[in-house]
């Protein structure tokens, strides 16, 4: 007999997904069908989204396990309600580094931004011409601060890191989060996807140790571009949100970006088109079929 998710105390909720506890020591982190684009969280839901981004975080956690992480238990769990059976993790519970490590192998975003006003991402400076989606010479650690809900992350150098959390833990951080990055790039690339850049959180356990926390390497932590419309010069197609970006600037939505009316509800064929897109991704980048994962 599982749990249900009301036993649980709520502890934090982002705009897709929530956090509960288990116990002193275990959490849960559970993944919502919801969808943000354009900063707002829509009215329509992606049916499987959650559980098809948590199969890509167990995906990847096991793919790259010599990388300590606060798994604690399989996607059958049976600490796991029945009601977010599939679409939920439980964690070790961490004291939480209050940094967002990013990584970056490709200029778009708060990094092309930066790069344009400086010439640099984080302090770190770049060879002139670059343009939006250039890739860069190597992947970069572009540290951020994590910003009230609602708000976008402050981009901060490396000495603000080590403000933060001292020189040994700053290292490790950016040693981390690059070679986490670097591997998983690799290995999505040759799956005929680029990882651009990606959004990792650690936490400190209970012997002292960094350990990779959160949801990893998914479309809401990452920016995932197909290989076959990569250009440079130009904003890329995300590889799971472009129909939702597509229908909610073109003609038919009625909305416009600029205003702040909420964006309308998307279209049938929207929502099962985008759900198709996290699927493909999923089977392409884990071999897997998602027909297979927990329901
Ligand atoms: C923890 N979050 C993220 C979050 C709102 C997720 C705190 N293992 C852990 C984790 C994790 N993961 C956290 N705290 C202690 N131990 C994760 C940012 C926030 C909803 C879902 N915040």
């Amino acid at each position: 007999m599982r749990p249900s998710l009301s036993s649980y105390p709520h502890i934090a909720g982002g705009k897709i997904r929530d956090l509960y506890a288990i116990d002193d020591d275990h959490m849960l982190l559970v993944a919502s069908d919801k969808i943000s684009a354009y900063d707002h969280v829509l009215q329509t839901q992606i049916p499987d989204k959650g559980r098809i981004l948590t199969a890509m975080s167990f995906f990847f956690f096991e793919k790259l396990r010599t990388t300590a992480n606060h798994l604690a238990g399989d996607p059958e769990d049976k600490r796991i309600p029945t009601e977010v059976l599939g679409r939920a993790m439980v964690v070790r519970r961490l004291n939480m580094v209050p940094v967002e490590c990013v990584a970056r192998g490709y200029l778009s975003g708060s990094g092309l931004l930066d790069y344009q006003r400086t010439g640099a991402v984080c302090g770190i400076a770049l060879p002139e011409g670059l343009v939006e989606g250039s890739r860069l010479p190597e992947p970069i650690f572009t540290p951020a601060t994590k910003a009230e809900i609602g708000e976008h992350d402050e981009n901060i150098d490396f000495a603000a890191v080590v403000d933060l959390v001292g020189t040994e833990v700053a290292l490790r951080l950016r040693e981390d989060t690059l070679d986490t990055y670097f591997r998983a790039a690799n290995f999505a690339e040759d799956r005929g996807i680029i990882l651009a850049d990606t959004k990792f959180e650690f936490g400190v356990d209970n012997n002292g140790n960094l350990v990779l926390a959160d949801e990893v390497l998914t479309p809401d932590s990452s920016r995932y571009w197909p290989v076959d419309t990569y250009e440079p010069g130009r904003p890329q197609p995300s590889f799971d949100k472009q129909f939702v970006r597509d229908w909610l600037t073109g003609p038919e939505s009625g909305w416009d970006r600029n205003s702040d009316e909420p964006p309308p509800p998307l279209p049938d064929d929207i929502v099962a088109a985008t759900r198709a897109r996290y699927i493909e991704a999923y089977e392409r980048i884990s071999g897997m079929s998602f027909a297979d994962w927990v329901k």
